[in-house]
């Protein structure tokens, strides 16, 4: 409780003596090797370094079925995350029980071995219910789940090399026992650790001070840079805004370290499993906001878990996870007072003006380029958030259209082009079908596996002009729904998306047959068509539809660029 103190003893880690790991990473050379993603590398190295504590690699099956039903090992320990190696069904083929792999990151560098004991093929949709809450891809983690992740997961008791290398921020990074040594260091035998993805604002300082202060504890503020929620500031932008706020706290009672944990936006589940890993990270007490690790709306435009789930849940296993909850005060600024207020402990409310600005007010004002006040944020936050974040009308984007082929994709993205071209001010890039099919997919045919890979070469190319401030426009036929959602993921992250259904019937693109290729699919000498012999299916919501059937070319450019002005995509005049 109240006088909780840490244990600084230092845990666990998987990795072996320096001089074994020179031996066991030549011997690894020659075992069979894993490339890790993203993901499992960040979850790799909290595995070797003790901060997922008491695991000793990537669960087992038996492991795995008690974690998702129960929240437990198979011991019996709490554990409330699954943490599982998926491959691919090619890969796992290839595997026998008992066989050491080598995992390798994204290099080359072989960071660990496994002793593969366990290869099962989960059963995601359970996976996604019970640990999810729903088997709804609107989740990110389901969506993950069904889509990115390999179909077979592998077990088994991982021996580390070494530490996945980090060029960025490398001060600031710690291990468990790094932090436990500091921790004894500097005597700090209580610690609040606040676990965040978003940029730290005034009210966030308020709140993670008054909750240090409360548990008459240090404060550890302990972002994640793993992988955090699509759409999120990236965690370079990040760190340099929490650097600035780390100033405004009283000297020595504050410190940052970075977690690289890949965060799965599990509410209830998720915030049970911070505070383990804030545990084995030497903290005695975690803030728990309201909507802890939320995944945003469903696919019902629901929210997945209630706003005080997490505290609940985590209020239940407190005392098994070994770190005392703070439950987060919404803070908000009191006007009269010039100060920052507990929500519900505003004396005098009548006769005070309370001011809030909430993130999506935050991000338009962003993104519009408008004012936010000095109450608000700090001037350096601001400042950082500015430079990576211009106004809308400033930033790259990618307009993506899709259609049957012959529908006129091709001709409006013309159009648009030039039209884009004569306001000048971007640089813009035509990644048409056609063009696309002669000099970046030219070994590709019309398969499923091929239409995909095209159609994510053409994805990445506009994620990167996207990225560099950029317009490209696409117009290949793109005819899958998950193949679109892949792309809109990967540009989300850069700007803007806007994709334009051309909606041209089949009927008519037939009747038009431009290139006189429907006439050669209808006998059968074109196989795999789209619309005669293979699918087309039509995007449900895009953020545009146009008829060609009753409106001209220019007309039909012209009602994307509205489209894009009123997304903020182009100033007004
Ligand atoms: S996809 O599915 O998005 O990868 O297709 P895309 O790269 O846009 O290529 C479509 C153009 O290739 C010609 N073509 C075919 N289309 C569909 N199905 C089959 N089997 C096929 N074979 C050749 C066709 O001319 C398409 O051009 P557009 O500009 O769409 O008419």
């Amino acid at each position: 409780s109240k006088f909780m103190q840490n244990n600084l003893a230092p845990i666990p880690e998987l990795y072996v003596s320096y001089d074994s790991a020179q031996k066991l990473k030549v011997e690894a050379g020659e075992l069979t090797s894993h490339d890790l993603t993203p993901r499992q590398v960040c979850d790799l190295e909290l595995l070797m370094n003790g901060g997922f504590n008491p695991l000793k690699g990537f669960l087992s099956e038996k492991d795995y079925d008690s974690v998702v039903s129960d929240m437990r090992l198979s011991d019996g320990s709490l554990w409330p995350m699954p943490i599982t190696l998926d491959v691919s069904q090619a890969f796992a083929d290839k595997i026998e029980l008992g066989q050491d792999i080598a995992l390798r990151d994204a290099e080359g560098v072989i960071l660990a071995t496994m002793t593969v004991t366990d290869k099962w093929v989960p059963n995601k949709s359970r996976e996604a219910e019970k640990v999810f809450g729903a088997d709804d891809q609107a989740h990110p983690a389901v969506y993950y789940l069904h889509n990115t992740a390999g179909e077979v997961y592998l077990g088994g008791p991982v021996t580390g090399i070494q530490q996945p290398v980090h060029y960025d921020f490398r001060s600031r990074r710690d291990t468990p026992n790094e932090l436990r040594a500091y921790f004894r260091k500097l005597g700090w035998r209580k610690v609040v650790a606040f676990q965040t993805r978003n940029p730290l604002h005034r009210a966030h300082q308020e709140l993670t001070f008054r909750a240090a202060k409360e548990a008459q504890a240090n404060l550890l503020i302990h972002p994640v840079v793993g992988m955090t929620k699509p759409g999120d500031v990236d965690h370079f932008t990040r760190v340099r805004c929490y650097e600035a706020v780390l100033d405004k706290y009283p000297q020595s009672t504050t410190t940052m370290s970075l977690l690289p944990l890949a965060m799965r936006m599990a509410g209830p589940r998720e915030a049970v499993w911070h505070g383990l890993i804030r545990a084995n990270h030497g903290c005695t007490h975690f803030i728990v906001g309201r909507d802890h690790a939320g995944p945003g709306k469903n696919s019902q435009g629901e929210d997945f878990y209630g706003p005080y789930d997490a505290q609940d849940m985590f209020r239940e296993y407190q005392s098994e996870i070994g770190v005392e909850m703070v439950d987060f005060k919404h803070m908000v600024y009191v006007q009269e007072r010039a100060q920052y207020e507990p929500a519900d402990e505003i004396a005098d409310r009548e006769n005070v003006t309370i001011l809030n600005i909430s993130g999506t007010e935050l991000r338009r004002r962003l993104s519009e380029g408008l004012e936010i006040p000095d109450w608000f944020s700090f001037p350096e936050v601001v400042n950082e958030l500015r430079k990576t974040k211009p106004p809308r009308a400033k930033q790259g984007f990618t307009v993506f259209f899709t259609g049957l082929s012959g529908s006129g994709k091709s001709t409006i993205a013309n159009a648009l082009m030039v039209k884009l071209m004569e306001m000048g001010g971007r640089p813009v890039t035509l990644l048409d079908g056609d063009v696309v099919r002669k000099h970046l997919s030219s070994e590709l045919g019309f398969s499923k596996e091929h239409r995909d890979l095209n159609i994510k070469r053409i994805g990445y190319v506009a994620s990167e002009i996207t990225k560099n401030g950029g317009i490209a426009i696409c117009a290949p036929i793109a005819p899958y729904t998950a193949t679109r959602r892949a792309v809109r993921e990967m540009i989300e992250q850069y700007g803007a998306f806007a994709e334009v259904h051309v909606s041209t019937s089949l009927e008519e693109c037939e009747r038009r047959d431009r290139k006189g290729l429907y006439k050669l699919a209808r006998e059968g000498k074109i196989k795999e068509f789209t619309g005669i012999s293979d699918p087309y299916e039509e995007p449900e919501s895009p953020e545009l539809r146009v008829d060609t059937e009753n409106v001209d070319v220019d007309n039909c450019a012209h009602q994307v660029i509205l489209k894009l002005e009123s997304m903020g995509l182009i100033a007004g005049h």
